[in-house]
């Protein structure tokens, strides 16, 4: 009976790909269920804010003053909601900074939101942030770094129960927590209880990782742990803050031994465990807020890039928002975040290769169109479930009659089309074919590709104009598509009309049917006015939409429809607050 049950079993397992019947057996090391899990949410955003977020400094020493700590406005809802707006599954928050200071009131220690003004003493960071996540569906996870500048034991044996009874506090407390982050930082000058000298420890043995990890499985069994010190984690760092991973890039690392950038980078073809690559970096230059950042926020074309270059590499995307000293998300971030996600929306929303044939064959999978259709992405994906399999693979396009190569252009070096892991992104100029050839030219085992697609990505800088900032209202704006604009006072206003100049000396873009909306928290959206801008084409002078003044942190306007072309456009626009 056992053996009738097992074969139904291997049968049930055996797939069709490339045409053979292949036996699902996994090849080299395999993901566990965990790491699948975390892979599909594919981005998350970290959220820096400590002590630094009130002295400037992307470190602390360790001996900030707790006074400094008292956040005007602190809306854990307000960054949930953004995260989610800018396509972000869940949260990893930084609970415990280099520099030591607490956002949870721990008991362990003094420094932390218990002996801050803000709430008297009675605040508790993380909780509003674990809360707000769940109430936004989204999932939470912390930062806790080992490095504590400010506390007197860091070095001794001593801390490193410390540090175990902080983590024990924030996986017991605070409900699930999908990831656990140990900064790699290690060592160095601090205050340390008022020594005010420099300790060295040796990151791979100091905080007996192995211990640490053990009680992790067993207070967030569904956790992984991104560790970038000593014991191999369940993730691993990709050596770069840039926001960037190889273009091969291996799921595998060796169990033992140093990891250079390289492998951090690029993975090991033939390492013995599976360990991805986690793509962390910042939407703005620092990962704590710095005012003088505030016209540095990453634009929308360097944030795809760096979609492309992660997500799009077999990785996931960390991505950073920085909280500035009032508690809140900054316009500049909170806007170009969103307009991040919508520009994923619009570029993955029409998948070509639906309405193709597509015919596999060995290895070779051909995608024809009815007629020769404009394309410059190309998307795949394998079954990693059972391991990560294509070392390479060529993209061929049949334009006029010919097969032309098409090459990653976003790698310098060779045609870039190596390795494929859980999803991979060719972005390649825009060509007009009729059918689009994938072929796998190289495998460690029989490839399980479970998805071919292709899509037309719309041009982004010269199509989509740039945010910008009007000081005079301390109005923040960003066209988040085509037919919407955005804009953010972050405080509340008492708005009572908007004004609107049509381009001057063209019809494209101009608007001539309108809603406007407004929210104070950006999720209910209240509408305002819709209506037409009559006879704006014949004598295109500035347009007054008066409303009943309405109190609003955020204004959406939509163009309902344009006298001509398919992008709104502006020669200028006021809102007036009371
Ligand atoms: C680094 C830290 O030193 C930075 O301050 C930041 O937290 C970043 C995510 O990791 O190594």
């Amino acid at each position: 009976m056992k053996k009738i049950l097992v074969s139904i079993f291997t049968v049930m397992l055996m797939i069709h790909a490339y045409g053979q019947e292949i036996k699902l057996t996994p090849c080299g090391p395999v993901p566990t269920e965990n790491q699948l899990r975390w892979q599909d949410m594919e981005m998350y955003a970290f959220i820096h804010y400590s002590m630094n977020t009130y002295t400037d400094q992307e470190w602390g020493f360790g001996n900030e003053a707790l006074e400094l700590f008292n956040p005007s406005d602190l809306d854990c809802r307000q960054w949930a909601r953004v995260c989610k707006l800018a396509g972000m599954k869940g949260i990893i928050f930084t609970a415990k900074h280099h520099c030591g200071f607490c956002m949870w009131p721990s008991k362990y220690t003094e420094y932390s939101v218990k002996n801050v003004p803000w709430k008297q003493g009675r605040g508790d960071v993380v909780r509003e942030l674990a809360d707000a996540c769940r109430e936004e569906g989204m999932k939470f996870a912390v930062y806790l770094s080992p490095w504590d500048r400010n506390h007197k034991d860091y070095g001794k044996p001593e801390y490193v129960t410390y540090f175990r009874n902080q983590l024990r506090e924030l996986l017991t407390q605070y409900g699930d927590i999908f990831e656990v982050w140990f900064d790699g930082a290690n060592g160095g000058d601090g205050w340390y209880g008022g020594a005010n000298e420099t300790r060295r420890i040796d990151g791979k043995t100091y905080y007996g990782w192995a211990e640490t990890f053990k009680m992790i499985r067993e207070l967030q069994p569904n956790a992984v742990i991104w560790n970038d010190g000593g014991d191999r984690g369940d993730l691993r760092w990709v050596g770069t803050e840039a926001g960037n991973v190889g273009e091969t890039n291996w799921s595998l690392m060796p169990s033992k031994g140093d990891t250079p950038y390289h492998m951090l980078h690029f993975g090991v073809e033939n390492g013995d465990v599976w360990c991805p690559g986690e793509t962390n970096t910042s939407i703005r230059p620092g990962w704590f807020y710095h005012e003088a950042e505030n016209e540095h926020v990453k634009s929308l074309s360097k944030l795809m890039d760096t979609y492309y270059k992660s997500v799009g590499r077999n990785s996931t995307l960390l991505l950073n928002f920085p909280i500035a000293p009032n508690g809140r998300i900054h316009p500049n971030d909170s806007l170009r975040g969103i307009a991040f996600k919508k520009m994923i929306d619009e570029v993955f929303k029409t998948d070509l290769a639906q309405k193709a044939e597509i015919q596999t064959q060995a290895n070779v999978t051909t995608i024809r169109f009815k007629q020769p259709i404009a394309f410059n992405r190309f998307v795949v994906e394998e079954d990693i479930r059972y391991g990560q399999r294509v070392n390479k693979f060529a993209l061929e396009a049949e334009v006029d009659g010919k097969w032309v190569a098409l090459k990653d252009e976003l790698v310098e070096k060779g045609d870039g089309l190596t390795t494929i892991g859980h999803r991979r992104i060719i972005c390649f100029p825009t060509v007009k074919a009729t059918s689009l050839r994938f072929t796998i030219l190289d495998a460690k085992c029989k490839p399980i590709i479970k998805r071919t697609s292709v899509y037309l990505a719309p041009k982004l800088t010269a199509d989509i104009p740039d945010s910008g900032e009007k000081r005079s209202s301390n109005l923040h704006y960003f066209f988040s598509s085509s037919k919407q604009m955005l804009i953010d006072w972050d405080t509340e206003q008492t708005i009572s009309s908007f004004r609107y100049l049509p381009p001057q000396n063209t019809k494209e873009g101009m608007i001539t049917h309108y809603t406007l909306w407004v929210s104070t928290d950006w999720t209910n959206w209240t509408k305002l006015a819709t209506g037409e801008f009559s006879n704006i084409v014949n004598n295109p002078i500035w347009q007054t939409i008066n409303f009943t003044p309405t109190k609003a942190k955020m204004l959406r306007l939509d163009a309902d429809r344009l006298a001509d072309g398919d992008r709104m456009a502006f020669g200028d626009f006021e809102v007036v607050t009371k």
